[in-house]
């Protein structure tokens, strides 16, 4: 194979499946394309460059240096990348599935360690009575007051406006729970995206709309959203518990003022952070969350 020098063209990364990877030039056409050997496993937002064969084939040649990079853990402690080049995470939740806080918080978490900017989604409004909305933004509002963005949205009935602008310019991407909305938020944002169907089930014999695999969309020239397979667990293994605090924003004024420079924070005496919890500064759910995630981390 032959590729003729001096012709790199730049294109993001939409989708890589298996060896199928999707590539959106700077024309906004979507091509496939296969990656030259040497190159890393690429992911959905990485910023490429690629050269046509004399075949006109697309041959992605060089992987652009990342940012804001996503990652979670595999069952073996092993770092595994969503996502580059991500400026916002917007975790998305809803009473349907029931919001898990505990999950809401791993994600946090790996967003404040690896320096991304989040946002929380309330998604599914149109299905909530009003007593039960105040109860959710009761809850959520402990976020609110560390600088969280809460958004409450209905992606069904096309409430999504406030979302627009801090997407706006940015490369932003959706994760939570399966089911809780994602993919109809992405549709809502982009109406001519098209709704993913998993292929049809021998067993079942029915076709799923599933989102299987990350896959970004564009909302105009320099602004995409990417969409995000639901995933049961959000594994942290790959980080170190004793940074673990840090991904936790509103500890972070109280650590280094424990009695133990090595404090774990769980039961010693003279801590910081429990201390805080005690008195209303650091609520107990948040606290509750970095000792689990602590726990999971030391299994
Ligand atoms: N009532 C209501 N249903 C919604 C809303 N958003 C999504 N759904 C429904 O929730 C289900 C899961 O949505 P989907 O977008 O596939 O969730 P994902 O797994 O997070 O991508 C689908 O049946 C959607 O029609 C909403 O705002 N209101
Ligand atoms: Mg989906
Ligand atoms: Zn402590």
């Amino acid at each position: 194979m032959t590729i003729t020098p001096d012709t790199d063209q730049h294109a993001t990364v939409i989708s890589h499946f298996g060896n199928e990877i999707l590539i959106c030039d700077e024309q906004g056409q979507r091509r496939r394309a296969t990656a030259r050997q040497n190159l890393p496993a690429l992911v959905c937002g990485d910023k490429i460059t690629w050269q046509l064969t004399e075949f006109d084939d697309a041959v992605i040649v060089g992987l652009q240096e990342r940012h804001g990079t996503l990652t979670r853990s595999t069952p073996f402690k092993a770092t595994k990348l969503i996502a580059a080049n991500v400026d916002i995470v917007l975790v998305v939740c809803s009473h349907k599935p029931k919001l898990n806080t505990g999950l809401l918080d791993r994600y946090l978490a790996a967003c404040e360690l690896s320096g991304i900017d989040a946002h929380i989604v309330f998604n599914k409004t149109d299905t909530l009575k009003e007593t039960k909305t105040k109860e959710f933004k009761q809850q959520l509002s402990v976020y609110q007051a560390i600088g969280y963005p809460v958004h409450y949205t209905s992606a069904k009935q096309n409430e999504i406006e406030t979302l627009k602008e801090p997407l706006q310019s940015k490369t932003s991407i959706l994760v939570g729970q399966s089911g809780v909305g994602k993919s109809t938020i992405i549709r809502a944002l982009v109406p001519d995206a098209k709704p993913k169907v998993a292929e049809v089930s021998d067993k079942t014999n029915k076709g799923r709309h599933t989102t299987t695999t990350s896959e970004l969309y564009t909302l105009d020239e320099h602004s995409y959203v990417i969409d995000s397979p639901g995933i049961r667990e959000f594994g942290l293994g790959n980080i170190d518990p004793e940074q673990l605090a840090t991904g936790f924003r509103e500890f972070k004024p109280h650590l280094g003022q424990c009695q133990f420079r090595d404090c774990t924070h769980t039961n010693e005496p003279g801590c910081a952070l429990i201390k805080a919890v005690q008195t209303g500064e650091i609520s107990q759910m948040r606290f509750d969350s970095y000792l689990g995630i602590l726990a999971s981390l030391q299994e």
